[in-house]
């Protein structure tokens, strides 16, 4: 279809929109402005359907009033949404690959050994860093693959102590600031800002969490929450926008990807204020892995020893694995880049480089191209300056899904996209980019995919759900007193939701209590052992295990300042893992999606409101 280059007038806008023509006298002139904007993007479908004016004339202002949001929000508005759509959209039909003129070749980092002299060493390094940093959780997704309802932030981390992702984080920030602000006590404490990205469809779900909580002990005035806008759909290759097919008079929007969250930290004025009061890094991450926070004090430390303005987290990655591979980038004409390549487009990019076996593992059993785990440490005063001339943009993608080969419909509408890792894409060959890549066991357990979906995962890949991002919890928690000395019992695999999983000791335990590994050393004294059986649940800062033996369930909480040595052996019959049948829609939806809850047969649990020296044996 041929689009008129200017906006129509006189007996072109007849032509263009007989309807809309009706009824201009319904509209505002700055709404007509909107109209002859949408005409001269050929959009005149839009009101091909309108009735006469007087009817449904509320409709068609509100359809208006949704167009100039769209404008609004748009880097350039909507025409050059639109442009930038029809050309992204041309060049997926014409099969363009992205990568053209780049080769693929395997990147070098720094690769972390949990426990380690130079991992501790990096830890110390981050701790003391931490202070001058922002927190940035993207958190506008919705679990539409994970199959729950409410916001992911809401979802217990774990069931032990049932605590939420958003709570687990802001505990987290909270204890890294307390950390980082005792290592320097001269000076004067930090606050470390977190700040939500969040879409029409978690905003609301978000604050209700937060004030619900009484932001789980952070300072309201510490949290910022920036609110992405949706964009709008496009229904065919000429980028024309799709009607929602609920309501024909509001254009059909779906989100715009977590890339937005450069572009809103910069237009909100958020990162030049941190600049001034003497911020040094942003740091981004996702919004359900349960993990992460045991990597950033060493990433972090990387970060500022090697002097990286963007130090991106990985793990090892199986091939396959829907998560984007971290690549070196050589185009013919000299430029280099380390990048995420998503895994859609890791495959494609390596056969048409010649690697006939695609995104395949190498003999070490992973893919020779690290696991982008989205979790990006930037330098504040480089990324500063390139937003400043980008304004945040990120370069975009068109993911349509076309009906058959010949690639001129779609299945259903699609939308401009961008994602947050693309940041270093226009950074000059000067920037110092690189990553960080930590055990998988360590970093990264993000809850993703919904039972169905786990249970298909191919065998030896993760399965990404709330089954197996709890398991690692328990795991990632008993391989760190393992390697503080505590003799922890194997774990034994069991099936829940048909996704069959390492059971290991259900060990949990408040941030405060070990943010580091040198401090869960300290905390651990004598002979100490676990059992398979054993629930362990640790909140308070200032629990030492002195000897302990552990054969059942065991609880303790203390305020800080409440010196608690918790000795001797402690025997019960413990919590009991019980399978729940996901169909079963009379347990909740929490318990569901992981497949099992505890039965509380017997326990010790001991609370100790008082700062204090305080010896707990049975
Ligand atoms: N998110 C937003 O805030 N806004 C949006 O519009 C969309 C998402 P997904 P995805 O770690 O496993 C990413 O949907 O995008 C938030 C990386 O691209 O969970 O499929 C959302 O709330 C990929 O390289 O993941 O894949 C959530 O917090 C790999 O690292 C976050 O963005 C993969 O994550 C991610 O959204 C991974």
């Amino acid at each position: 279809m041929e689009m008129p280059s200017e906006p129509p007038s006189g007996d072109r806008w007849a032509e263009a929109a007989p309807a809309l023509l009706m009824n201009l006298r319904v509209l505002s002139p700055h709404q007509i402005e909107l109209a002859k904007l949408l005409l001269s993007e050929g959009q005149s479908h839009l009101f091909s359907h309108w009735s006469d004016p007087g009817v449904e004339d509320e409709r068609k202002i509100n359809l208006f009033e949704q167009v100039a949001r769209l404008n609004r929000s748009y880097p350039g508005g909507l025409a050059a949404y639109i442009r930038n759509a029809r050309r992204l959209l041309a060049d997926s039909k014409s099969g363009a690959n992205p990568f053209d003129g780049f080769t693929p070749s395997v990147p070098s980092g720094e690769v972390l050994t949990f426990g380690d002299d130079n991992f501790m060493n990096l830890e110390e390094i981050g701790l003391k860093e931490v202070r001058r940093a922002a927190f940035i959780l993207v958190a506008g997704g919705l679990g539409e693959r994970l199959g729950y309802k409410g916001i992911k932030l809401s979802l217990p981390r774990e069931i032990t102590t049932g605590s939420c992702f958003l709570k687990h984080y802001v505990d987290s920030i909270l204890t890294l600031e307390e950390a980082s602000n005792r290592l320097v006590e001269d000076e004067e404490r930090k606050k470390i800002p977190l700040v939500i990205m969040t879409s029409d469809d978690t905003h609301q779900a978000t604050i209700h969490l937060l004030e619900s909580n009484f932001y789980f002990g952070m300072e309201p005035t510490q949290v910022v929450l920036v609110k992405q806008e949706k964009v709008a759909c496009l229904q065919d290759n000429d980028a024309s926008l799709a009607l929602d097919p609920a309501d024909k008079y509001k254009i059909q929007t779906k989100p715009h990807g977590h890339g937005d969250v450069h572009a809103l930290l910069y237009s909100s004025g958020l990162l030049k204020r941190w600049q001034k009061e003497g911020l040094k890094w942003v740091l981004f991450f996702q919004d359900t892995n349960g993990l992460l926070f045991k990597a950033i004090p060493a990433s972090l430390g990387v970060s500022a020893s090697r002097g990286y303005h963007v130090n991106s987290l990985a793990v090892p990655r199986k091939a396959k694995e829907a998560i984007g591979g971290i690549t070196r980038l050589t185009h013919t004409d000299g430029r280099t880049m380390v990048i995420n390549v998503e895994y859609n487009q890791l495959d494609p990019l390596l056969r048409a480089s010649g690697y006939i076996d695609g995104d395949a593992n190498s003999e070490t059993g992973f893919s020779p191209y690290p696991g982008n785990i989205n979790q990006l440490i930037l330098e504040i005063e480089p990324y500063v300056q390139e937003v400043s001339k980008t304004h945040g943009a990120i370069a975009e993608f068109v993911n349509p899904k076309y009906k058959d080969s010949t690639k001129t419909s779609f299945k259903s509408s699609t939308r401009l996209e961008c994602m947050m890792q693309d940041y270093p894409k226009t950074l000059p060959p000067s920037a110092r980019v690189g990553f960080t890549v930590i055990d998988t066991w360590l970093a990264y357990a993000p809850v993703k995919n919904n039972p169905g979906d786990a249970a298909m995962v191919p065998k030896g890949n993760p399965y990404h759900s709330a089954t197996s991002g709890e398991m690692a919890i328990y795991r990632a928690n008993c391989l760190i007193l393992r390697k503080a000395g505590v003799q922890v019992a194997d774990p034994v695999i069991k099936s829940f939701n048909n996704q069959e999983v390492e059971v290991w000791p259900r060990v949990t335990w408040r941030s405060k209590w070990g943010p580091t590994f040198s401090e869960v050393k300290k905390k651990v004294r004598g002979e100490c052992s676990i059992t398979q059986k054993s629930t362990l649940v640790i909140d308070g800062r200032d629990v030492y295990l002195e000897g302990l033996s552990l054969d059942g369930s065991l609880l303790v909480s203390a305020v800080d300042g409440a010196e608690v040595r918790v000795g001797g052996s402690f025997h019960n019959k413990g919590w009991n893992l019980e399978h729940v049948d996901y169909r079963d829609e009379a347990i909740s939806e929490e318990l569901r999606i992981r497949g099992f809850r505890f039965e509380r047969l017997e326990q010790v649990k001991m609370n100790y409101p008082e700062p204090g020296s305080y010896s707990l044996k049975p």
